[in-house]
């Protein structure tokens, strides 16, 4: 059997129309997640539920047709919640958890236990592959260890990553312990997804953006190049996107040193020039505006255009820069998978 569109795309076929699928294509604009969310707890006990976090992860793909690819349904903070950060999720507000700024604070964390308390997302993954076609793709998720860490160490949100920057600086060993610690809670959670069959992982790197270089090699690159190798080392052959949001032009450092098989380009890194300097056949992925998304319109159908222009002849998957947002109309999104199909 021919392995699913999305899969032969980011192991180098190219394909016309390319494979398609929505970051957070599966949440808030859908009225059947907003009335499946309502029946549950809360939202990590939304997300640990296989019976519920199956359904929101098919929600889209009964929707939507041209959707190639279905992303697990969790979250990228389900890590330091298993490590006992108590992590909530607070209408209105979004994450919120006890935050962590010295050795000993990290050091008490129950680093042991996230295996065993993620256990039921792989469940959900095994769920979700029996129930999907065999030409859709399952993909599954972690958050890279500095996107995670932030949240960590702001006790949630932290504005302009604030907290987390000044932290690298003061005291480098202290962030550098958390990022480890992180690297390793991430590759057995991936592992694990990978062993439960999603066919494709993908590393959420968020809040890659305001970082000068050296700090971006330390808390970025090298974190990332070590989820890579673990994953491999495991035996997992899965091809890994990397998304790492904001950091413009270093998006390049990336490409070539985080060993990820594909780059995931947020708006303004969908640029012709930039894409030109990654490494030579590099599949890439999405750059869509979220934005034109809402807007909807005759817009769209142009950028669709540009975006394919921009991959000019690489292995492309279309997505958007970043995640569908819970004001998007969802004829809007109906519409343009049919202009990403129609050519
Ligand atoms: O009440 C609710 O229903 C919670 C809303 C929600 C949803 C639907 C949150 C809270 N997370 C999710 C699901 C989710 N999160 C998915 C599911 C699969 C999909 O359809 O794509 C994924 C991949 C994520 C990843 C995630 N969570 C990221 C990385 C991607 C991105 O958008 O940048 C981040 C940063 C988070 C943190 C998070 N989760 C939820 C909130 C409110 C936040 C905070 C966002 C912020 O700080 O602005």
């Amino acid at each position: 059997m021919t392995d699913p569109l999305l899969i032969r795309v980011l192991n180098g076929e190219i394909a016309s129309p390319p494979p398609a699928w929505l970051m957070r294509q599966a949440g808030r604009y859908l009225p059947e997640y907003r009335a499946l969310r309502e029946t549950s707890k809360g939202f990590v006990d939304y997300c640990l539920t296989p019976e519920l976090a199956t359904e929101a992860t098919l929600q889209p793909m009964r929707r939507f047709a041209d959707l190639d690819a279905a992303i697990l349904f969790a979250d990228i903070l389900l890590i330091p919640f298993a490590a006992g950060a108590g992590v909530r999720f607070v209408a209105g507000e979004g994450p919120v958890m006890n935050p962590v700024a010295s050795i000993a604070e990290i050091e008490a964390l129950t680093w042991n236990a996230v295996a065993e308390s993620l256990a039921p997302v792989s469940e959900t993954v095994r769920r979700v592959r029996a129930a999907l076609p065999a030409d859709k793709a399952l993909i599954g998720f972690a958050g890279a260890p500095w996107t995670v860490a932030t949240y960590m160490i702001g006790g949630g949100k932290d504005p302009n990553r604030w907290a987390a920057r000044t932290l690298a600086w003061k005291d480098p060993a202290a962030v550098d312990l958390l990022l480890t610690r992180l690297v390793d809670a991430t590759v057995s959670y991936l592992v694990s997804q990978a062993e439960a069959g999603a066919q494709v992982l993908q590393i959420f790197d968020s809040w890659a953006e305001q970082l000068p270089a050296p700090l971006f090699d330390r808390v970025v690159v090298r974190p990332t190049r070590a989820i890579v190798d673990g994953v491999r080392a495991a035996g997992v052959a899965a091809p890994i996107l990397g998304f790492p949001r904001g950091c413009g032009h270093l998006a390049d450092v990336y490409a070539r040193e985080t060993g990820v098989t594909a780059l995931a380009l947020d708006m303004s890194q969908a640029d012709a020039e930039l894409v030109r300097r990654l490494p030579a056949a590099m599949p890439v992925q999405g750059g869509f505006d979220p934005a034109l998304l809402a807007a909807g319109g005759a817009a769209m159908a142009d950028e669709v255009s540009r975006l394919l222009t921009v991959a000019d002849g690489r292995p492309y998957v279309f997505n958007l820069g970043h995640g569908v947002s819970p004001d998007i109309p969802i004829d809007h999104v109906a519409e343009l998978l049919a202009i990403v199909k129609d050519r």
